[in-house]
């Protein structure tokens, strides 16, 4: 009988630099005390079965796109794409388990999709780096699920640190990745989740239009990637909607540069505010928040954050606040309320802390 290994994934959070990953630009996540745990035999007859909180699915360790449409497509996707990079993966029995919310833009599909990929790396011996992990995971959400993603998740999930946010640039062709010591607890500060139940769905067209029209606009600008363009940039585009996506790329890309100083400053309410300057951004340039995360991030800031945002893709999902530790009852409590109000299931408002990426737990 083979071994049963045990993987255990983060998700993540996005500190801020949202929708810069695609346009060539910074970012700045963290890996979240929130995970993805993969219990992984391998089999040596093709076959691959998967269980996860009472489901079961079985698919041929050959499975490809269009295969697997079902809860299981995500697990599919790694196996297809870890074995299109050359992992041998003769089958395998998958348990998984999680405390991660799915659909809550907080990287539960790309640790999942990074996590089985790693887990085949490692079964296999084939001794692949983390950022050509990070590639399959990016692969089986764009090329089997049809989630055309950037790479910042993936490398988020599988190459923080603890007590770091991990500094991704994408300006060259292999991401640079620095870590940045995350200190606010120090302070007596909290980064919080405000997870509003309102659906996020990448899958969906809009994430895709975003990226399209970052392309749009970068190939007017005579630009290979939005986030080369200059402040007068906007200046040079004609059509408004171009304009305002390529101020968010712009103003952003600023933001995170001095986000990165204030966090390694301890400069708490500099960093605050500029989380909530790509609030603004991301709602009125980029358009991708949503109503559920716009009233998150007013009450966060009235519970006394030093600043709050959306958080990933956009479109539903999370909000995140930085805010003193023990004002995070008081967010629970006034969110609950303010979502009563509108006739909205109450949030979950959770402290996360920067934990480390993906890793083998050991017995
Ligand atoms: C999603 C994507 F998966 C990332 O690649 C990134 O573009 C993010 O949205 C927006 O910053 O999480």
């Amino acid at each position: 009988m083979n071994e049963v290994r045990e993987w255990t994934v983060p998700g993540r959070v996005n500190l801020i630099g949202e929708h810069l990953d695609y346009n060539g630009g910074a970012v700045l996540p963290i890996a979240i005390d929130r995970a993805v745990t993969i219990k992984i035999r391998a089999r040596d007859d093709g076959a691959v079965n998967v269980w996860s909180g009472g489901r079961r699915a079985s698919f041929s360790a050959d499975v490809a796109p269009g295969d697997v449409t079902d809860w299981s497509a995500y697990v599919a996707a790694a196996v297809w794409a870890s074995r299109d990079a050359d992992i041998a993966v003769p089958g395998a029995d998958i348990v998984i388990e999680s405390t991660l919310p799915t659909g809550a833009g907080l990287s539960s599909s790309a640790a999942l999709t990074c996590g089985i990929a790693a887990a085949f790396d490692e079964l296999a011996g084939t001794g692949l780096s983390r950022v050509d992990l990070a590639r399959i995971g990016q692969r089986a959400e764009s090329d089997f699920v049809g989630a055309p993603v950037g790479l910042m998740d993936q490398l988020a999930v599988l190459c923080s640190e603890p007590e770091h946010a991990l500094h991704i640039d994408f300006a060259t062709d292999v991401p640079a990745l620095t870590p940045v010591p995350a200190t606010w607890a120090e302070a007596g500060l909290a980064v919080a989740v405000i997870d509003t139940h309102a659906h996020h769905e990448l899958a969906s067209g809009e994430y895709g239009a975003r990226r399209d029209e970052c392309t749009r606009a970068a190939e007017q600008l005579g630009l290979s990637l939005l986030a080369q363009a200059q402040v007068d940039a906007v200046l040079k585009l004609e059509d408004e909607l171009l304009k305002r996506r390529t101020r968010h790329v712009v103003t952003e890309s600023a933001r995170v540069r001095g986000a990165v100083k204030a966090l390694n400053a301890g400069e708490w309410t500099q960093f605050g505010t500029m989380l909530t300057a790509s609030h603004e951004s991301l709602r009125e340039d980029f358009q991708v928040s949503s109503p559920e995360l716009d009233v998150a991030v007013e009450t966060a800031l009235e519970a006394g954050a030093l600043g709050a945002r959306m958080t990933g893709g956009g479109f539903g999902g999370s909000a995140i606040a930085l805010l003193p530790a023990e004002s995070v009852d008081d967010l629970r409590s006034r969110a609950a309320a303010r979502f009563a109000a509108l006739d909205w299931p109450a949030p979950d408002v959770f402290v996360v802390t920067p934990t480390a990426g993906a890793h083998r737990v050991r017995r």
